[in-house]
């Protein structure tokens, strides 16, 4: 070991320019230090090269990701030559005069449509940039070079290097780009902060699988399709017991029912669906009185409507059923003595769609292209954080967790008032949240029911604090929403000063 040597440590991985580097800097009498990858392109070159281990006693580990995370690195490049040479010499760093030092390529692998998140994650560099802002804090007496075009130039100042302007240039330079290096990595997390990742590339060859009269108007055609190699499951491939031929629109409304009806968990519950959204959602002791329930929400919309139950149709439920006029009637499964009776109505359709099939993912055609999400989880509910001086009492948290299950099945903007386990009031797609509030009042009176004493859920934050405000008028003892607003805690002061209880579920379940 020459106490005198000076140390050049070259890791690149853009390694354009750096084998003429390298000789030159050999030829100036450094001695180069290098990583794995880096070491093996100069070796090859004819150039002889200490390898990082070596000098630190420690192999690169992780795949790589600790490579050049070491004292006897860090302390070469960092320590001041002046102030820091005992220490330096008691523990045996050599200085690093000059650092080049080039990052993973995290945008040009980020920019590869079939990148996965594990792929993006492994191109972010830590070791590189932590040389590169050493080198550059201590620019004093260190040369840092982050760009292959800045080789010609310092080659050109060799064998002394650049003088201490320039070697200031050089640093500014290279926080210039570690900063813009972590931003592309910020940009890009940020654009994937969903909990799970899409593929990059969607095979969906499509058959059909039933043709349909017509789509959602008479001049549309339409038909069910299924993914080519898929059984035919769920309630795409269901054949009906009874009824007329199933349309787009009973299949969309039975969906969105049976959805509905998963979501609501295992108690016994029923789901009458109109256009997509709930008019009536509800659990009972008993399936009969779930229906009961559900349907005494909204009457007047429940005509024409989709129901669906969790618990087989018997000659209780079949007797009250037949007193309604509804499309399709969805269950997983109908006694013979319901069948019998369901008999006499030979235009409803009922279907028992057996072992749900959800999809994982949701296409909607737009202009040009399809848009493509995950589906909504539902399974997942975090847990309940209180944030008002009142807690909730123990019905009062079972009708919040009722309403949150069934505001999810709600377009929004959506809010529900539920009490007893049931809806009393629901409020869907009005383009304020405001108006989805009032409307559910207005849903719930002319049901004949009361709000007093109700739960209130909202598919997402309030922005403003006016429907608590609204729902205090109404009697509204307990609210349940995701938060995230700036303004939650003016929502909050306003069910504090109305003795409100409020939870916040911290997601929220947007259905556009
Ligand atoms: O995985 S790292 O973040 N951990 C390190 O300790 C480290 N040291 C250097 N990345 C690290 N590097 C980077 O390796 C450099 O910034 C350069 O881009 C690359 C060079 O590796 P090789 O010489 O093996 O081709």
């Amino acid at each position: 070991n020459n106490p005198n040597r000076r140390w050049a440590l070259l890791s690149v991985s853009d390694k354009r320019g750096l084998v003429e580097l390298a000789r030159r800097l050999d030829q100036a009498g450094f001695g180069l230090l290098s990583t794995g990858g880096t070491a093996r392109t100069l070796t090859e070159a004819g150039l002889t090269v200490t390898e990082v281990g070596e000098v630190t006693g420690f192999p690169e580990i992780m795949d790589g990701r600790v490579k050049t995370l070491h004292p006897k690195i860090h302390g070469g490049i960092l320590g001041r030559r002046d102030t820091d040479a005992s220490v330096m010499a008691e523990h045996g760093i050599e200085g690093i005069d000059v650092v080049v030092v080039n990052l993973y390529p995290f945008a040009e692998t980020v920019a590869n449509p079939d990148c996965t998140l594990g792929e993006a994650i492994e191109n972010i560099d830590i070791g590189g940039p932590a040389m590169l802002r050493a080198a550059a804090k201590n620019h004093r007496d260190v040369c840092v070079l982050c760009d292959p075009d800045d080789y010609p130039g310092f080659i050109d100042s060799l064998p002394e290097g650049p003088d201490e302007r320039g070697r200031r240039g050089l640093a500014t330079k290279a926080f210039a780009h570690t900063c813009a290096y972590d931003g592309q990595i910020s940009q890009w997390l940020s654009a994937h902060d969903a909990e799970s990742e899409l593929p990059p590339r969607l095979n969906l060859a499509l058959d059909a699988l039933q043709p349909l009269r017509y789509g959602e108007n008479p001049h549309q055609a339409a038909g069910v399709y299924r993914v080519r190699g898929q059984g035919a499951h769920g309630l795409a491939g269901c054949q009906p017991l009874q009824g007329k031929p199933l349309s787009y629109n009973n299949l969309l409304d039975a969906d969105a029912a049976w959805a509905g009806i998963r979501s609501l968990g295992e108690a016994p519950a029923c789901v009458i669906v109109k256009h997509t959204n709930p008019c009536g959602a509800a659990q009972g002791a008993g399936i009969a009185e779930a229906y009961d329930k559900a349907l005494a929400c909204d009457p007047t919309s429940a005509f024409g409507g989709i129901i669906a139950v969790n618990r087989e149709v018997d000659g209780a439920l079949a007797s009250r059923l037949l007193k309604q006029f509804m499309e399709v009637l969805i269950a997983p499964s109908v006694s013979g003595e319901a069948r019998e009776m369901l008999a006499a109505k030979p235009n409803v359709r009922v279907l028992t769609p057996g072992d749900a099939a959800p999809q994982p993912l949701e296409l909607q055609a737009i202009d040009g292209g399809w848009l493509v999400q995950a589906a909504d989880d539902w399974q997942t509910v975090p847990p309940l954080e209180i944030v008002t001086e009142r807690s909730p009492d123990d019905a009062e948290l079972d009708d919040l967790r009722f309403a949150w299950a069934a505001v999810r099945l709600v377009r929004s903007n959506a809010i529900v008032y539920a009490k007893d386990r049931a809806t009393v009031g629901i409020g869907a797609g009005q383009m304020s949240r405001v108006d989805s509030a009032r409307f559910a009042a207005i849903k719930a009176e002319a049901a004949g029911l009361s709000l007093d004493g109700a739960v209130m859920a909202s598919d997402a934050f309030f922005p403003f604090a006016d429907s608590i405000e609204a729902a205090a008028e109404r009697g509204i003892r307990a609210v349940i929403q995701p938060g995230g607003s700036k303004r939650d805690q003016e929502v909050i002061d306003a069910c504090n000063k109305h003795g409100i209880a409020m939870v916040l579920t911290g997601r929220r379940h947007f259905r556009h």
